[in-house]
């Protein structure tokens, strides 16, 4: 057990001077990214899906550049001063206390920095908060520990459990602590709007590759919205702590065409035919209208 520790400090060590080398030699970015989910080694973001996932990509890329550039540039200039001022080259320092031109420059420069950060960020949170209209309803409900998926009535009226897989239930393409034994399903190219809840402890339903992340609140009902552009099987993971079982209630959203999507609705509904869609789904959806 000790030494298992140990091997994961120093990968985690390791993973950090890793990370660190590939801030100087060039953003590594998604190059090894796979589809849904983080690959082995894969530093950066997952391939992002939706638009709001690509923006939020963008405005990282953008924000650590202009760290990058800003560190440096400090970093020149105490390097400059330390061999430029120091005792042995500048014996008789200047006795300046006051310059307006740069009092100016270093208030109006970083106000400027800061304008450029905002355009975008205030641009992104826009696009996340304000819901564009729906194509279907999901009420997506965080429970310890797994998540439960219910179509409105429009969608099947149905509602199931999706539970992570273990063991003898793991088949060779499933990915350990990611898959799941019924995953949600939705129609590529549709919006999706996500209405979130917390059925005891707070839980957070974040899939990475659609760049949405949301807290799962008790008595609370949070929403967001995604439109997936490529069909395939994307996964995320509770991310908020909720209790001792927190690392295994992973999300898995198959996207699919509209055709199959049609096909897995009936045929869902015979197979959760016992579990229609919670009745407070119904009354959110009435309270928003
Ligand atoms: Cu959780």
């Amino acid at each position: 057990m000790m030494r298992s520790n140990f091997r994961g400090i120093d990968l985690k060590a390791m993973a950090g001077a890793l990370s660190l080398a590939a801030v100087i030699g060039g953003f590594v970015s998604s190059a090894h990214a796979q589809q849904g989910h983080a690959a082995p080694g894969q530093m950066g973001f997952q391939e992002p899906v939706t638009a709001i996932a690509r923006e939020i990509q963008s405005f990282h890329d953008l924000l650590l550049w202009m760290c990058v550039i800003i560190s440096l540039f400090v970093l020149a200039l105490l390097g400059y001063v330390m061999v430029r001022f120091n005792e042995k080259a500048n014996p008789t320092p200047s006795r300046t206390t006051h310059s307006t031109v740069l009092e100016v420059a270093w208030t109006v420069i970083p106000v400027l920095i800061l304008v450029v950060m905002a355009i975008p960020s205030f641009r992104l949170l826009t696009h996340q908060l304000v819901l564009p209209e729906a194509d279907l309803t999901i009420k997506v409900t965080g429970k310890q520990w797994y998540w439960s998926y219910d179509y409105p009535k429009d969608q099947g009226d149905f509602g199931f459990d999706s539970i992570l897989k273990t063991g003898a239930d793991l088949k060779a393409d499933d990915i350990r602590l990611l898959s799941v034994d019924n995953e949600a399903v939705v129609p590529v190219n549709k919006t999706v709007r996500l209405q979130v809840v917390g059925a005891d402890v707070i839980h957070s339903f974040v899939v990475p590759a659609f760049g949405i992340r949301v807290d799962a609140v008790p008595g609370r009902l949070n929403e967001t919205w995604f439109k997936a552009e490529r069909e395939g099987l994307y996964y995320g993971q509770c991310s908020k702590l909720c209790g001792k079982d927190h690392a295994y209630m992973p999300i898995a959203v198959r996207v699919v065409s509209d055709q199959q999507y049609q096909a897995w609705v009936a045929e869902a509904k015979k197979k959760f035919a016992a579990t229609p869609s919670s009745s407070d789904f119904a009354d959110n959806a009435a309270i928003r209208q």
